[in-house]
Order: structure tokens, then sequence, then C-alpha cells
């Protein structure tokens, strides 16, 4: 990622690859016009080339993220390239994505139910005791999980580095927690699922990790490259299918939190206003442009996101212990 972006980012420059801005959001982002964007091609790329590398290809929950992952990132190619290409264009219509995204869920979902292990039970953080059978109904609570965890990372991209540093922390919270899932002494041991095979996704999830870094240098404040729908949608959907896949989908919520406070601030938004005629509660959705109205600083609305985020993070790690 630290070698190929720099060169990446001159490719997108001489193609002209750059970002549109609309003209509706805070003032400021203006100056970010022609930023080079669909820096998701790397990042999906690499997670991809270090996991075929040094994960266990005999692992069919390998294959299943490849394929949300890369079916994901495929659907943000053809919505990147329709805003680049065709200037100002909104991209792919909502429903086209939310097609694909539920696609590829419930393609991952057959592999899994004729391949793997298709567990119907949910579990809790805290009640571990409490685990539900949702039966046929776990399809849909998978294909919710997997897809709303792609739009919320989506609707927290809008500031430099925002939902990368978010997106790191939540994937080495995954690595941990689908490594124990897979060992069945320690996820004994601490009463989570176990989930033979599991522990294979560390390996993803440390890619994950790694590769979300290497371009976080590139897209932190002032950012000279955007990850555009191509890593947005992607980086979101692998999030979500690890989570269902380590059994651990609730934990998403806690470690993923930042995404679910910006995905409610838009529905709490939008809600509103259709509600009121068009009153707000928050001076722009999603949450970080309120803040930026408010006059923060831009590094320092996503740095407290992140510090946000790292508490979160620790608190998902102590609900192992947590009973
Ligand atoms: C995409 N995309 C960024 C970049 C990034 C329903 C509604 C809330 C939807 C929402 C929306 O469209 N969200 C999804 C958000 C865009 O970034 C590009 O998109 C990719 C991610 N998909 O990788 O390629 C802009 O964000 C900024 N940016 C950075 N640094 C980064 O590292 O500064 C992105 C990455 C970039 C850049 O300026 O151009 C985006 O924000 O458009 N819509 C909105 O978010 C809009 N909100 C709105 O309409 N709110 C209303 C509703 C809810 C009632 C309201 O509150 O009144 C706002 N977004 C913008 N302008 N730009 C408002 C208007």
């Amino acid at each position: 990622m630290l070698l190929l972006t720099p060169w990446f980012i001159r490719t997108m420059q001489k193609m002209q690859m750059g970002q549109i801005i609309r003209d509706d959001g805070p003032e400021r982002h203006l100056s970010k016009a022609g930023t080079p964007s669909m820096g998701g091609v790397l990042i999906i790329s690499s997670i991809m080339i270090s996991t075929l590398l040094w994960a266990d290809l005999s692992n069919i929950y390998i294959w299943v993220s490849l394929l949300i992952v890369g079916g994901y990132c495929a659907t943000g190619i053809q919505d990147d390239l329709l805003k680049i290409r065709k200037k100002n264009s909104k991209g792919l219509p909502g429903k086209y994505k939310l097609f694909s995204q539920t696609f590829f869920v419930a393609a991952a979902a057959f592999i899994i139910y004729k391949y793997g292990a298709w567990d119907t039970h949910l579990s809790f953080p805290f009640f571990k005791n409490l685990r539900p059978d949702l039966g046929s109904y776990y399809l849909l609570f998978a294909a919710f999980v997997v897809v709303g965890a792609s739009n919320a990372v989506n609707l927290t991209d809008g500031l430099d580095g925002l939902a990368t540093g978010p997106f790191v922390i939540t994937a080495s919270v995954y690595a941990l927690f689908c490594y124990l899932a897979g060992h069945a002494t320690l996820a004994r041991y601490l009463q989570i699922p176990s989930v033979p095979g599991a522990g294979e996704l560390a390996i993803f999830c440390g890619a994950m990790a790694g590769a979300g870094l290497g371009f976080l240098w590139f897209n932190t404040y002032p950012a000279e490259i955007f990850m555009g729908d191509s890593g947005s949608l992607a980086m979101g959907g692998a999030l979500g299918c690890v989570a269902v896949l380590s059994k651990q989908e609730i934990i998403l919520a806690i470690a993923g939190g930042v995404f679910v406070m910006e995905a409610l601030s838009v529905m709490a938004q939008v809600g509103y206003f259709k509600l009121t005629g068009g009153r707000r509660i928050f001076r722009m959705a999603p949450i970080h442009h309120h803040f930026e109205l408010k006059g923060w600083p831009e590094p320092k609305v996503i740095v407290r996101f992140w510090i946000i985020s790292i508490l979160l993070g620790l608190l998902a790690v102590s609900t192992l212990k947590l009973r």
C-alpha cells in the first residue's frame, strides 16, 4: 500500500480521475475538488492479495469473505466511474446498489449453507446464555448486518480518514474475535460461540487492518486520495461479513459504533425532516457535517471520532470477560 499508493495517486491525477464535490455541503469541502478517488481499488486488491498469499485456501469462510469484498468493490467501482466520468452524476441508482449488495449476501449464504455450517442462532455480549434461534429469518438478519455495515461505512466516509481510522480499529477487534471463535478451548472458556474454521478469518481481518493503515497514511488530513465507493462499500461489507461468519454480529454495533452513530444520525435527520415538513435535528447529516458546521476544524472532528472508535473497540474487547 505504502509503495503503490503514490503511483496510483499520480496515475489518477494524470487521467484526471478526481472527486467531484457537491456544492450543497460545507463550504470548505470545495477546495477538495479534484482529489484523486477510487483508492478502494488499492485497499481491496491489497486485502485480497494478502489473503490469497497467507490464508488457508481450503477454508470456505475465506472464499465467502473474498466474494463479498470483491463483489462490493466491483459495485463501488461502477458507481465511482459513473460519478467521475459523467462528472456530477449521482452514480449508480440506490436501488441497483442495494440489489447488488443483497445479491452477494444471498450468494455467500448459499455457499455457507451448502458447504459450511449455517448457524441461525444469535449471540449477545453480556448475556452469554441467551442464544435465540432466528431460523430462516437469520438470512434476512445477516443481509441487514452486511448491507447495513456497507452503507454505514459509506455514509461515514465524508472527512479525511474519518472512515478509514474506525475501519482499522474494527477490523483489529474482529481479528481477535475470529481467532477466539476458531479456537474451541478459548471459545468455551470465554463463553462465545465456537466456529470451527473461523480462526482463519483473523488473517483476512489482519489484511483489512494493514491495508487500511497503509491507505490512512495518504488519506489522513489533508487527504491526497479518497477511497471512493469502491472502498467504502467493500470495507463496510467486509466488516459485516466477518461479524456474521464469526457469529459476533451484535458486537459490530459496539466496535463499529461510529459507523452506527453516523447511519442513525441520517435516519433521524431524514425521519424528522419528513415528519415536521422541513425541520432538522442536526445542522446537516451525517453527524460529522453537523460538527463541521458548528465550526470545529476538520481534524478535530476526525480525531475525536477516532478516539470514540478506540474506546468502543476496547469496550467490545472487554465484553469477552464481562457477563
Ligand atoms: C457518500 N460521500 C461524500 C469520496 C468518498 C441520505 C444522505 C445522508 C446520503 C449522503 C451520502 O450521499 N453519503 C454517501 C458520502 C464525498 O466523498 C466521496 O464519496 C466516497 C464515499 N462514498 O470516498 O469519494 C465527499 O466527502 C468528502 N470526503 C473527504 N475526505 C475523505 O476522505 O473530505 C470524503 C472522503 C467528498 C469530500 O468532500 O466529495 C459526501 O459527503 O458527499 N449525503 C450526504 O452526506 C449529504 N447530506 C445531506 O444531504 N443531508 C441532508 C439530509 C440527510 C436531510 C441534511 O442533513 O439536511 C451531504 N454531503 C455533501 N454535501 N457532500 C450534504 C451535502
